[in-house]
């Protein structure tokens, strides 16, 4: 049994540290000032983020499609009073914007949504990004970069100054996934590809990478997988991945992030709020691992069920590095688990926490929360390590958060 006043005063010690330590986030769906309208900000946006449209369409007296009807403004007002006025906001999504809304100074007690609105309009998307970096204790953070997305692809081509704290990931998914949809827009842009894989579509597809490769300078390429994914298999997504975008990331010495567990799309009325999550098959996993040893996967899996066997499979593969607590794993109490488990199988050798966020302020609670639970769980190893009569120094401390919050990443991809 730990002693109480020790455990304390390690997570006093434990806190103290992550307070010093930059944090880098892996993955996020938030882009840059010069990314326009695409950089999601405010009030209307925190309340229209897909978690929170899924709780009020279980509750609200509308059907989705009455809800896409109506206009943001009038779709976050019904979001509000049916999560935080009709019903206590207890849910982590919804209980994370409260805490946004207090970190930048707000009452949430006054319950007053037009006051803040009227704090958000008197903000610009530069300061909002510095304010709520600064309240994160963020230094940097990834993007996802899509460049099937013709909003986002002019940006790209117009040769964006793009703010040094964000990155880009070149996310493959409407390439691979999408391919029978999306290939006749790669034969608009010039390249020679066909349908089927035949002629010159790989080296095409090739050439098509490297393009978006020299054009984003991303740190990694990335891909989710549905539960149904296996390998290998011969199927035509295990060859765009293999022959184009494992070949690419081999030739430009670049990692691979992967994310299985998604099943896209099972309720297609809720749009973005419609995809769900499935057992992964982590010897497909295994199998990919085993066959490129030189290339270094970041992996992140959806369901719970597959955790354990994923820390496992890290064990055994010193060219995956697992991250984050992904999209409904990261709620408290999974968070918690996780990370311990993590902890006990791993030590320091993973990557803890991501935020996978749309909205940039809602980087605020998912970083306070990843903070709280490192020094939780960390707080309880030391004083386990420490009974046994050794002692960790606060420089020790504060190495093993740095490489938890950032350094684990930067040192993987081989930019440290
Ligand atoms: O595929 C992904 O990267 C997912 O994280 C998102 O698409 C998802 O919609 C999300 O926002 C999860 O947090
Ligand atoms: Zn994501």
């Amino acid at each position: 049994m730990q002693d109480s006043a020790a455990l304390n005063d390690m997570r006093l010690r434990v806190r103290e540290a992550l307070s010093r330590v930059p944090v880098t986030d892996i993955h996020t769906h938030v882009y840059a000032p010069a990314f326009g309208d695409m950089l999601l900000w405010g009030i209307d946006e925190l309340l229209n983020h897909h978690y929170l449209i899924a709780e009020t369409l279980r509750w609200a007296d509308v059907t989705p499609a009455e809800f896409w009807e109506m206009d943001r403004r009038q779709q976050a007002d019904l979001v509000w009073k049916t999560l935080f006025l009709d019903h206590s906001p207890v849910s982590a999504a919804a209980e994370g914007l409260l805490e946004v809304l207090r970190a930048l100074g707000l009452d949430t007690a006054s319950r007053d949504l037009e006051s803040y609105r009227a704090f958000f309009a008197a903000q610009t998307p530069e300061g909002i990004v510095d304010r709520v970096f600064e309240c994160a204790g963020l230094e940097s953070l990834v993007m996802t970069n899509d460049p099937f997305d013709d909003t986002e692809r002019a940006v790209w081509e117009s040769g964006p100054q793009i703010d040094s704290r964000f990155h880009a990931a070149l996310r493959l998914d409407s390439l691979i996934l999408a391919w029978e949809t999306n290939y006749p827009r790669l034969r608009d842009w010039g390249y020679d590809v066909e349908g089927p894989l035949g002629g010159r579509t790989i080296p095409e597809v090739r050439r098509f990478l490297h393009h978006w490769i020299d054009r984003m300078e991303p740190l990694y390429l990335m891909l989710s997988l549905s539960p149904s994914w296996r390998f290998p298999d011969g199927s035509q997504l295990n060859r765009l991945l293999e022959e184009c975008m494992l070949a690419v990331a081999a030739e430009r010495g670049l990692p691979v992030a992967l994310m299985p567990g998604c099943r896209r799309q099972v309720n297609p009325d809720l749009r973005l709020a419609g995809d769900s999550v499935g057992v992964s098959d982590l010897a497909s996993l295994e199998r990919l691992l085993a066959r490129y040893p030189k290339l270094r996967f970041l992996v992140t899996v959806l369901s719970r069920e597959n955790q354990y066997e994923l820390n496992v499979v890290a064990r055994k593969f010193p060219n995956l590095m697992t991250f984050g607590c992904w999209w409904f794993l990261n709620i408290p109490y999974l968070i918690d688990e996780m990370t311990r488990m993590r902890v006990e199988l791993l030590g320091f050798s993973h990557i803890p926490h991501h935020s996978d966020v749309r909205v940039v302020e809602q980087v605020i609670p998912k970083w306070t929360h990843a903070r709280l639970f490192t020094e939780v769980v960390l707080a309880e190893r030391y004083a386990a390590v420490e009974e046994t009569g050794w002692k960790v120094s606060d420089a020790e401390i504060e190495r093993d958060c740095r490489d938890l919050m950032g350094r684990n990443f930067w040192r993987f991809i081989g930019r440290l």
